[in-house]
């Protein structure tokens, strides 16, 4: 580990001697000066994250010209994105606390490289508002929404109401955490009506929540739950929604700039998860109605202009028998953007970076056009139905091509699988006119493709990409797990 230096700043990062070589040519050149010169752009970007995604931003700087910095844990030091990258920084041992979530060592590392801005990546630090924080005060531009942003949604009964207030359609419920008193409690679920769910304010993505069928379960519920919300979130909060029985989970992508312009970029089915991890998503949702998709962007982007948010960002909503409802808002960039990247043809990394550096949007939602069907299929290092991780050296790596298929990872022969991280080492992403054809393709893919030395979840992935319920339009948010569990009572 290095000296921490003091930190830069705001500003002393990007001095005009350092314009990108690129934009001085222009300026000169130009016969009549724009009214408004654009923005600079950063000359080079901290990666703050690992695998695939690291390799997902630094493609995306590459291709605008932007240099890149890699920060690593000793267990990624040879890993060959790391040695892509145009310089790296080793920020710790193995384990993430010590790594990829060691907020010090990360600022420390784009103070020795220069680097202008930090892209966050998602998980680890990127929903982290303390982290957000100390990137601008050390005088970097982090790639994401404004602190308060990130806080104000990792606060998900301030998130609901904001929401609400902004015209975005949200799980029936009663605004606020819930009160101490008893008979209150009750009485408010009582109002909504059994089943109810209790979930912790500061919780979100499943964790600290409990479905309610009757009254007698009711108060010991609620205890259970701010207990545990309290230990965990540090923050006993509990909020009470009524509780959907068969919903899909279908989110929005939204792209916003700092200057109140805001489109919206469709939806992604995300239904087929087990243990609220998601391993299949698509774009568009089937059976959806172009108008409602509409309407329910355009509430997305519309709450987004009002709250001035920046950045990609990501409405989930539960929707069952065609209604949305808002249940929680993501401030990072998603596993599953690629989807979304196939049927629009933005590129959503590239946007972030244009965001962050000042740019307003070049995107217009009269030119978004939807076009095709895209499926994404999370390749995990785990055993396909035990589920249990699969760490290891891979002997052999064949990724699938053709027509329409995209393979985001950052893996290769003889690459050895770290235990200390997720399990997805890759995502098959088929593109086609219609779903029927990007399924065909998906079939094909994983058929072709062969990763020995570990075990990885293809068999199931290509056992979900023949189930009738699935290609007969899709499932709700828990057919893969009943689905499994009759697999093992057939055993
Ligand atoms: C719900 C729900 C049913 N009704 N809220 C789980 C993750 C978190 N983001 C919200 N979650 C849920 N909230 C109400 N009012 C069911 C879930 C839920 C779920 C949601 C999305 C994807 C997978 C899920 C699996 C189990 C439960």
């Amino acid at each position: 580990m290095f000296e921490k230096k003091p930190p830069a700043k705001q500003g002393e990062n990007k001095p005009a001697s350092k314009l990108p070589a690129g934009l001085l040519k222009r300026g000169i050149m130009r016969v009549a000066p724009k009214p408004e010169p654009a923005p600079a752009m950063f000359e080079k970007i901290l990666i703050a994250n690992r695998g695939e995604i690291a390799l997902r931003i630094q493609r995306a700087c590459r291709e605008m010209g932007i240099k890149t910095v890699a920060v690593h844990s000793e267990a990624d030091a040879d890993a060959k994105y790391v040695r892509l990258a145009d310089e790296s920084v080793c920020i710790g041992p193995a384990p993430s606390s010590q790594s990829y979530l060691h907020i010090p060592a990360i600022i420390s590392a784009a103070e020795v490289t220069d680097a202008q801005a930090i892209h966050p990546g998602y998980g680890f630090l990127s929903e982290n508002a303390d982290f957000a924080e100390r990137v601008e005060k050390s005088g970097f531009v982090f790639i994401g929404p404004r602190p308060e942003t990130i806080r104000m949604m990792g606060d998900k009964v301030t998130a609901k109401n904001t929401m609400k207030k902004a015209g975005v359609p949200c799980v029936p419920g009663v605004d606020g955490g819930l009160p101490d008193n008893p008979s209150e409690i009750i009485k408010i679920a009582r109002s909504i009506g059994y089943p109810v769910i209790i979930k912790a304010s500061g919780g979100g993505g499943g964790r600290g929540m409990r479905v309610v069928h009757t009254e007698a379960a009711l108060l010991n519920a609620v205890a259970m739950t701010r207990s545990e919300a309290q230990s965990a979130f540090n923050n006993p909060m509990v909020y009470m929604e009524k509780f959907l029985e068969n919903p899909r989970h279908i989110e929005f992508q939204v792209l916003a700039d700092s200057y109140g312009n805001a489109v919206y970029l469709g939806e992604r089915d995300c239904s087929m998860q087990r243990r609220h991890q998601k391993i299949i998503e698509e774009a568009p949702a089937t059976l959806l109605n172009v108008r409602l998709r509409n309407k329910i962007g355009e509430r997305c982007a519309e709450a987004c202009r009002k709250i001035g948010y920046r950045g990609a960002g990501t409405f989930e909503f539960l929707y069952e028998n065609d209604e949305f409802f808002f249940i929680e808002m993501n401030t990072r960039v998603q596993v599953e953007h690629p989807v979304t990247e196939m049927i629009t043809g933005v590129d959503i990394v590239q946007q972030q970076i244009h965001i962050a550096a000042g740019e307003k949007l070049s995107i217009k939602q009269k030119d978004i056009v939807f076009k095709g069907h895209a499926i994404e299929c999370r390749i995990n290092a785990e055993h396909p139905y035990k589920f249990t991780p699969s760490p290891g050296r891979i002997t052999a790596w064949h990724p699938p091509g053709g027509p329409g298929i995209r393979v985001d990872s950052h893996v290769y022969a003889n690459y050895f699988v770290p235990p200390h991280y997720d399990s997805m080492i890759g995502k098959i992403i088929a593109y086609g006119d219609t779903r029927d054809q990007a399924m065909a393709r998906m079939r094909t893919a994983l058929s072709e493709m062969a990763v020995e030395g570990i075990e990885t979840n293809i068999p199931l992935h290509q056992e979900l990409m023949q189930d009738a319920a699935f290609l007969s339009g899709g499932t709700n948010i828990h057919y893969l797990e009943h689905k499994l569990a009759e697999r093992t009572k057939g055993k």
